[in-house]
Order: structure tokens, then C-alpha cells, then sequence
């Protein structure tokens, strides 16, 4: 058996999570990770009969019977997680009541998935759906995307496009734009519910007052759509307050799409 310490998935964990702290996205225990794994390629790892202890979910995951992911556990700090890992991930594989985690891995001192599992494996759900190749839910709190929630209409259109007006980046990056929900309790099954309805036509869904979730068929795809919008609401948010003096013209924006060749949310502009 192969040292988990060592696997790739672990150590991808670890040094996303670093580099999410780093950029100040995840505050002490802020933000949570999800990561569909390869049965096979774990059991290079583990044994997959032997499980450590089981965890009830709250909600049932018919879908996802069997599936193992690598989460990131409640209470945790992502600054911790390059340091411990044992402590603060654990890999789960969804029991056949579809409502049960079964732990083959981690959550060493005790601990358990983060309390905003319902989302994640709803969005999982979700994605899986209209793309077979998705495997992360990502959850975050970067600061210039939150203030924008402050300061901003939440109306999906009205956000997306005032971020692809940002700058040339954001409509490349994401044309399908983004889902909005309004201010809600977290870690509940609602705000999973509302969260994963979004992801169906969404890989990237914002929480006012709260935060954001991407969802991708790697780390960087995730990654990399919530580090742009992050960037394209920091261009909004240093420049707000000022007069406006050039910005890319919807016509502009569509001429991307098309140099991109790129699939985009038509109605999300005003053409
Ligand atoms: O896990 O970010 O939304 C801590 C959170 C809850
Ligand atoms: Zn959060």
C-alpha cells in the first residue's frame, strides 16, 4: 500500500487550501473543498474494506452511492491543513443507504465533514448532471467578491455583466456567468437545495453576505473561476466610487465570444 501522505489528491488538498488561506479567502475555519475521487486510484492508498467509523449526512445521495471524495473537515483552518493533514481532511465514501458516510480515512481527533456537506453533494449531484467530468466543490470567502454583495444589485444578469465589464478576462473565463442567491442560513439542506439548483446552469454560485462556490473538473478550473471573478470584482470594487471613463462595450464583449469561440449567456447582455 501506497503512503496517502504522498498521494496526489492529498497533497492537492493541502497546498489549495494553503494557497486559499494565503490569499485571504479563508479566515479561521471559512471555506470547505470537495474532491470526487477514483476508486481505483485510492485503493492504491487504502483499504476500501475497512472502515473507520461511519457518519450519519443528513440527507440522502441516491446518486452518489459508492462515490468517495476527500473533504474538508468542520471547525477546521485551512492555514492548519498543509501541516496536518489527517487531522483536518477525511476521504468518505457514500454508504449504500445513500445517507451514511463511511470513513476510510482522516478526521483523526474525531472530527467530521464540514457542516456544509448537503451543498457540496448537491452540487455534486448537479454538476455531475451536465458534466460527467466535474469532481470539485470549492466554497470560499474572498473579500472583493463579499464586499461586491454589499454594494451591488444581486440580480444574476446585473452581477455577471458588471463583471465581464471588468476586464477582457471574465468573459473568456466565465461565459455561462454567475447564479445568485440571496442572503440565507448556512450548512442547512435549503441553502444546499437552492445552492445545487443553481449549479445546473451555473459552475459558479454566489452567496450574499457569505461567499461563493465553484465547481470544476480539476483545481485549477475551480480554482481559476473564482480567483478571475475575485479579480474582476476587485477592479469593481477599487473603481465604484469613481467616474467612469472607459468600459468594454456589450458589442465588445459579445466580439470576445465569438474571437473564443466561446458559448455564453446571450440574454446576460444588452445587444
Ligand atoms: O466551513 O465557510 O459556510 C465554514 C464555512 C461555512
Ligand atoms: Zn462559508
Amino acid at each position: 500500500m501506497k503512503d496517502i501522505l504522498e498521494a496526489p489528491f492529498v497533497k492537492e488538498m493541502c497546498a489549495t487550501t494553503a494557497n486559499m488561506y494565503r490569499l485571504g479567502w479563508d479566515e479561521r475555519n471559512g471555506g470547505n473543498i470537495s474532491y470526487l475521487l477514483d476508486e481505483n486510484e485510492v485503493a492504491e492508498y487504502l483499504d476500501l474494506d475497512n472502515v473507520i467509523r461511519t457518519i450519519p449526512t443528513g440527507f440522502e445521495a441516491e446518486e452518489l452511492i459508492g462515490k468517495i471524495f476527500i473533504v474538508t473537515g468542520t471547525g477546521k483552518y485551512f492555514k492548519n491543513i498543509e501541516h496536518d493533514p489527517e487531522n483536518n481532511l477525511g476521504i468518505i465514501r457514500i454508504a449504500k443507504d445513500g445517507k451514511t458516510a463511511e470513513l476510510l480515512w482522516g478526521y483523526a481527533d474525531g472530527g467530521r465533514f464540514t457542516s456544509e456537506l448537503p451543498a457540496h453533494l448537491m452540487s455534486h449531484i448537479s454538476r455531475l448532471s451536465v458534466n460527467p467530468e466535474n469532481r470539485i466543490i470549492m466554497h470560499c470567502h474572498p473579500d472583493y467578491t463579499l464586499a461586491m454583495t454589499q454594494v451591488h444589485i444581486m440580480d444574476e444578469k446585473e452581477l455577471t455583466r458588471t463583471l465581464w465589464k471588468q476586464m477582457t478576462e471574465s468573459i473568456v473565463v466565465f461565459p455561462d456567468g454567475l447564479g445568485v442567491l440571496p442572503w440565507m442560513v448556512c450548512g442547512t439542506n435549503e441553502i444546499g437545495e437552492a445552492t445545487a439548483e443553481k449549479m445546473k446552469r451555473y459552475r459558479l454560485v454566489i452567496w450574499t453576505l457569505h461567499g461563493i462556490y465553484g465547481a470544476g473538473r480539476d483545481m485549477d478550473e475551480t480554482f481559476g473561476l473564482i480567483e478571475t471573478v475575485e479579480k474582476a470584482a476587485k477592479q469593481y470594487m477599487l473603481t465604484a466610487h469613481l467616474p467612469k471613463v472607459n468600459t468594454i462595450p456589450d458589442e465588445g464583449l459579445k466580439a470576445l465570444t465569438e474571437r473564443f469561440d466561446l458559448d455564453y449567456r446571450k440574454d446576460f447582455l444588452n445587444l
